[in-house]
C-alpha cells in the first residue's frame, strides 16, 4: 500500500480522481495492436447496436460485449445476459489482448485479484453522450470497473454517490486507462456529448472498453 501512494505521488502519468479511482494516462499504448485486433474480432461476429432504454429511449452511444455475459437493456429493463440478443449465440469470448490489459491495470491501480468475466464495448461519434448513471447491475460491488479510452479525446463527468453531487470533468484521451473500486464505485459519471475531431486509428470515433466482474 505505501509502495502505491509512493508511485502515485512521484508518476505523473498516474493520477488519483478519487479514493479507490486511478487514471493510468496511456497505459493502453504498448498494447494498442493487439487491442484494436481484438475489438475488430468480437465486432465481426456481435456487430455494435443502438440499444433501447426501459423508458424507450435508443441509446445514442452503439455497444456490443464479449465475455461470459454482456450487458443489454431493452424495454424490459438493464441486465447481463449470456446470449446476445441480436444472433441468440452466446457474446464471444475476451480475447487475451484485452484480459492481460485489465488485469495489468487492475494490479497497477492495487487490485491484484480483478478477473474480469465481461467486457462492454461503447461506440461514440460526434454527438453521442452517455448521460449521468450508475454502475449497479454488476453482482459484487467490491470489484473494481477497468475502462480503456481509445480514439477521440471525451469529458468524462465525475459526481458523487448523490446524483445531485458537483461534478468533476476529466479529459480522456487515446490509451488513457482508469480504475473504478472502493468507496467511489457506485459513484454518479457520464460522458459529455463527443466533439468532431479526427483521429489518426480510429478516424471520427471513440471507442470504451469497461472490463468488469457481472457475475
Ligand atoms: C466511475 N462508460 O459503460 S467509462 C459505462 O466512457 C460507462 O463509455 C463510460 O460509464 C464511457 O457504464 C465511462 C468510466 C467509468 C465506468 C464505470 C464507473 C467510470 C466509473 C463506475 C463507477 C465510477
Ligand atoms: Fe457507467
Amino acid at each position: 500500500m505505501t509502495d502505491l501512494f509512493a508511485r502515485l505521488a512521484i508518476d505523473p502519468s498516474r493520477e488519483s480522481m478519487a479514493e479507490g479511482a486511478t487514471l493510468l494516462r496511456g497505459f493502453a499504448l504498448p498494447r494498442e495492436g493487439p487491442i484494436l485486433t481484438g475489438i475488430r474480432s468480437v465486432v465481426v461476429e456481435a456487430p455494435f447496436r443502438h440499444m433501447v432504454t426501459p423508458g424507450g429511449y435508443t441509446m445514442s452511444v452503439a455497444m456490443t460485449n464479449c465475455g461470459n455475459v454482456g450487458w443489454v437493456t431493452d424495454r424490459s429493463g438493464y441486465r447481463y445476459d449470456r446470449l446476445d440478443p441480436e444472433t441468440g449465440k452466446p457474446w464471444p469470448a475476451l480475447p487475451s489482448s484485452f484480459l492481460g490489459l485489465a488485469i495489468a491495470a487492475a494490479q497497477e491501480a492495487g487490485y491484484p485479484n480483478f478477473r474480469p468475466d465481461a467486457c462492454l464495448i461503447n461506440r461514440y461519434t460526434p454527438g453521442a453522450r452517455l448521460s449521468l448513471h450508475q454502475d449497479k447491475d454488476e453482482c459484487d460491488f467490491s470489484n473494481p470497473i477497468v475502462s480503456v479510452s481509445l480514439g477521440l479525446p471525451a469529458t468524462f463527468q465525475f459526481g458523487g454517490l448523490n446524483r445531485n453531487h458537483a461534478i468533476r470533468k476529466y479529459a480522456l484521451h487515446h490509451g488513457d486507462v482508469a480504475v473504478w473500486g472502493g468507496p467511489c464505485r457506485l459513484f454518479y459519471h457520464g460522458v459529455a456529448e463527443l466533439k468532431d475531431g479526427e483521429h489518426q486509428t480510429l478516424g471520427r470515433m471513440r471507442i470504451n472498453l469497461t472490463f468488469r466482474r457481472a457475475l
